[in-house]
Protein backbone atom coordinates (compact mmCIF):
# COMPACT_ATOMS: atom_id res chain seq x y z
CA UNK A 1 0.00 0.00 0.00
CA UNK A 2 3.07 2.32 0.70
CA UNK A 3 4.49 1.67 -2.42
CA UNK A 4 1.51 2.63 -4.33
CA UNK A 5 1.04 5.76 -2.94
CA UNK A 6 4.15 6.63 -3.16
CA UNK A 7 4.02 5.70 -6.74
CA UNK A 8 0.28 7.61 -7.50
CA UNK A 9 2.31 10.72 -5.20
CA UNK A 10 5.54 10.49 -7.99
CA UNK A 11 3.00 10.18 -10.72
CA UNK A 12 0.97 12.89 -9.92
CA UNK A 13 4.10 14.99 -9.34
CA UNK A 14 5.35 14.12 -12.54
CA UNK A 15 2.04 15.35 -13.97
CA UNK A 16 1.59 18.88 -12.32
CA UNK A 17 5.36 19.35 -13.15
CA UNK A 18 4.62 18.91 -16.49
CA UNK A 19 2.12 20.77 -16.50
CA UNK A 20 3.31 23.90 -14.77
CA UNK A 21 6.26 23.82 -16.93
CA UNK A 22 4.53 23.29 -20.66
CA UNK A 23 1.60 24.04 -20.46
CA UNK A 24 -0.12 26.07 -17.49
CA UNK A 25 -3.15 27.42 -19.19
CA UNK A 26 -4.41 24.24 -20.07
CA UNK A 27 -6.06 21.99 -17.67
CA UNK A 28 -6.39 19.06 -19.77
CA UNK A 29 -4.85 15.96 -18.81
CA UNK A 30 -3.10 14.91 -22.17
CA UNK A 31 -0.97 17.18 -24.39
CA UNK A 32 -2.47 17.66 -28.10
CA UNK A 33 0.67 16.38 -29.72
CA UNK A 34 -0.09 15.39 -33.07
CA UNK A 35 3.42 13.75 -33.67
CA UNK A 36 2.92 11.81 -30.58
CA UNK A 37 -0.67 10.48 -31.93
CA UNK A 38 -2.40 12.47 -28.89
CA UNK A 39 -5.06 14.17 -30.85
CA UNK A 40 -7.48 16.15 -29.14
CA UNK A 41 -11.56 14.90 -29.25
CA UNK A 42 -13.52 18.94 -29.03
CA UNK A 43 -16.74 19.35 -30.24
CA UNK A 44 -15.95 21.03 -33.36
CA UNK A 45 -13.48 17.81 -34.43
CA UNK A 46 -14.12 17.48 -38.47
CA UNK A 47 -14.74 13.97 -38.79
CA UNK A 48 -14.68 11.59 -42.02
CA UNK A 49 -16.01 8.95 -43.74
CA UNK A 50 -14.27 6.65 -46.34
CA UNK A 51 -17.15 5.11 -48.36
CA UNK A 52 -16.46 1.33 -49.06
CA UNK A 53 -17.88 -1.16 -51.43
CA UNK A 54 -20.63 -3.63 -49.65
CA UNK A 55 -21.47 -6.92 -51.38
CA UNK A 56 -21.08 -6.79 -55.06
CA UNK A 57 -21.54 -2.76 -55.22
CA UNK A 58 -18.78 -0.61 -57.17
CA UNK A 59 -19.76 2.14 -54.80
CA UNK A 60 -16.83 4.42 -53.16
CA UNK A 61 -16.47 7.84 -51.39
CA UNK A 62 -15.77 10.11 -49.07
CA UNK A 63 -17.99 12.29 -46.29
CA UNK A 64 -16.61 15.10 -44.95
CA UNK A 65 -18.10 16.44 -41.68
CA UNK A 66 -17.37 20.12 -40.42
CA UNK A 67 -18.36 21.92 -37.75
CA UNK A 68 -21.06 24.64 -38.94
CA UNK A 69 -23.12 27.26 -37.19
CA UNK A 70 -26.39 25.72 -36.43
CA UNK A 71 -25.32 21.83 -37.78
CA UNK A 72 -22.98 20.42 -39.26
CA UNK A 73 -21.46 20.62 -42.68
CA UNK A 74 -22.02 17.53 -45.14
CA UNK A 75 -19.45 17.36 -47.85
CA UNK A 76 -19.31 14.64 -50.32
CA UNK A 77 -18.11 12.87 -53.02
CA UNK A 78 -19.35 9.63 -54.15
CA UNK A 79 -18.63 7.53 -57.48
CA UNK A 80 -19.56 3.97 -59.09
CA UNK A 81 -23.52 4.36 -58.89
CA UNK A 82 -25.31 3.80 -61.14
CA UNK A 83 -25.65 6.48 -64.01
CA UNK A 84 -29.10 9.43 -63.13
CA UNK A 85 -29.98 7.20 -60.62
CA UNK A 86 -30.92 8.74 -56.95
CA UNK A 87 -29.64 7.32 -53.53
CA UNK A 88 -30.65 7.26 -49.66
CA UNK A 89 -27.97 8.34 -47.57
CA UNK A 90 -28.45 8.01 -43.91
CA UNK A 91 -26.25 8.17 -40.75
CA UNK A 92 -27.20 4.39 -39.00
CA UNK A 93 -26.53 3.59 -35.89
CA UNK A 94 -23.12 1.40 -35.62
CA UNK A 95 -19.59 2.18 -37.01
CA UNK A 96 -19.65 -1.98 -37.69
CA UNK A 97 -18.82 -2.74 -41.19
CA UNK A 98 -18.24 -6.73 -40.11
CA UNK A 99 -21.20 -7.44 -42.53
CA UNK A 100 -19.43 -7.00 -45.88
CA UNK A 101 -22.31 -8.57 -47.90
CA UNK A 102 -25.17 -6.90 -46.52
CA UNK A 103 -23.83 -4.22 -44.10
CA UNK A 104 -26.59 -4.99 -41.93
CA UNK A 105 -24.19 -4.62 -38.98
CA UNK A 106 -24.50 -0.71 -39.32
CA UNK A 107 -28.25 -1.50 -37.59
CA UNK A 108 -31.06 1.11 -38.18
CA UNK A 109 -31.26 4.63 -39.14
CA UNK A 110 -29.63 6.64 -36.25
CA UNK A 111 -33.10 7.88 -34.33
CA UNK A 112 -32.19 9.32 -31.07
CA UNK A 113 -35.12 11.16 -30.55
CA UNK A 114 -37.42 8.47 -31.47
CA UNK A 115 -39.02 10.43 -34.57
CA UNK A 116 -41.00 9.09 -37.68
CA UNK A 117 -38.47 8.91 -40.85
CA UNK A 118 -38.78 11.97 -42.95
CA UNK A 119 -36.19 13.62 -45.78
CA UNK A 120 -34.47 17.44 -45.17
CA UNK A 121 -35.82 19.70 -44.72
CA UNK A 122 -38.08 18.15 -42.29
CA UNK A 123 -37.10 19.61 -38.71
CA UNK A 124 -38.14 16.64 -36.88
CA UNK A 125 -36.84 13.37 -39.23
CA UNK A 126 -33.66 10.47 -38.09
CA UNK A 127 -30.83 12.59 -37.44
CA UNK A 128 -28.53 12.36 -40.44
CA UNK A 129 -31.39 11.72 -42.84
CA UNK A 130 -29.64 13.49 -45.68
CA UNK A 131 -30.81 14.33 -49.08
CA UNK A 132 -31.09 11.46 -51.88
CA UNK A 133 -27.93 10.94 -53.76
CA UNK A 134 -28.25 12.36 -57.33
CA UNK A 135 -25.76 10.85 -59.49
CA UNK A 136 -24.63 12.26 -62.90
CA UNK A 137 -24.53 10.45 -66.29
CA UNK A 138 -21.38 8.85 -65.19
CA UNK A 139 -22.22 7.74 -62.05
CA UNK A 140 -20.41 10.69 -59.88
CA UNK A 141 -22.79 12.30 -57.42
CA UNK A 142 -21.65 14.89 -54.95
CA UNK A 143 -23.42 16.54 -51.48
CA UNK A 144 -22.72 19.75 -49.97
CA UNK A 145 -25.66 20.61 -47.42
CA UNK A 146 -25.72 22.02 -43.45
CA UNK A 147 -27.51 19.01 -41.28
CA UNK A 148 -29.06 20.31 -38.34
CA UNK A 149 -30.49 16.99 -36.90
CA UNK A 150 -26.59 15.77 -36.11
CA UNK A 151 -23.33 16.99 -34.21
CA UNK A 152 -19.88 16.45 -34.45
CA UNK A 153 -18.74 14.79 -31.28
CA UNK A 154 -20.88 16.00 -28.45
CA UNK A 155 -23.90 14.66 -26.64
CA UNK A 156 -26.29 12.16 -28.00
CA UNK A 157 -26.85 13.31 -31.72
CA UNK A 158 -23.02 13.01 -32.28
CA UNK A 159 -21.95 10.78 -35.25
CA UNK A 160 -19.00 10.06 -34.33
CA UNK A 161 -18.13 6.08 -33.93
CA UNK A 162 -21.41 5.58 -35.97
CA UNK A 163 -21.53 4.64 -40.27
CA UNK A 164 -22.94 5.99 -43.39
CA UNK A 165 -24.88 4.23 -45.54
CA UNK A 166 -25.77 4.73 -49.21
CA UNK A 167 -28.57 2.33 -50.52
CA UNK A 168 -29.49 1.06 -53.49
CA UNK A 169 -32.48 3.03 -54.01
CA UNK A 170 -34.16 6.44 -53.94
CA UNK A 171 -35.23 7.42 -50.63
CA UNK A 172 -38.92 8.55 -51.05
CA UNK A 173 -39.42 9.82 -47.09
CA UNK A 174 -41.89 6.80 -46.49
CA UNK A 175 -42.16 5.30 -43.28
CA UNK A 176 -40.42 3.05 -41.51
CA UNK A 177 -36.96 3.48 -43.82
CA UNK A 178 -37.78 5.54 -47.27
CA UNK A 179 -38.17 2.33 -49.44
CA UNK A 180 -34.62 2.78 -49.93
CA UNK A 181 -33.52 -0.83 -50.23
CA UNK A 182 -30.30 -2.69 -49.68
CA UNK A 183 -26.98 -0.98 -48.82
CA UNK A 184 -24.34 -0.45 -51.52
CA UNK A 185 -21.89 1.44 -49.48
CA UNK A 186 -20.74 2.11 -45.89
CA UNK A 187 -18.34 4.51 -44.15
CA UNK A 188 -17.27 4.24 -40.37
CA UNK A 189 -17.47 7.99 -39.03
CA UNK A 190 -13.82 8.90 -37.48
CA UNK A 191 -11.88 11.92 -36.45
CA UNK A 192 -10.51 13.49 -40.03
CA UNK A 193 -6.63 14.02 -40.11
CA UNK A 194 -6.12 17.54 -41.20
CA UNK A 195 -3.60 16.76 -43.35
CA UNK A 196 -5.84 14.79 -45.75
CA UNK A 197 -8.98 17.33 -45.87
CA UNK A 198 -9.56 19.56 -48.61
CA UNK A 199 -9.87 23.10 -47.56
CA UNK A 200 -12.23 23.71 -44.90
CA UNK A 201 -15.39 25.83 -45.98
CU1 LIG B 1 -30.04 4.23 -44.41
Amino acid sequence: MIRTTAASALVTTALLTGCATHHAHHSHTADPDPARGVVPVTKTSPLVAVMRPVGESQVEGVFYFYPAVGGVRVVASVSGLNPDSKHGCHIHAYGDATDAAKAISAGVHFNPFDHDHALPPAEHRHAGAFPNLAADAQGNATLEFTDETITLTKGVTAIIGRSVIIHENEDVGAQPWGGAGGRIAIGIIGLANPESMPAAR
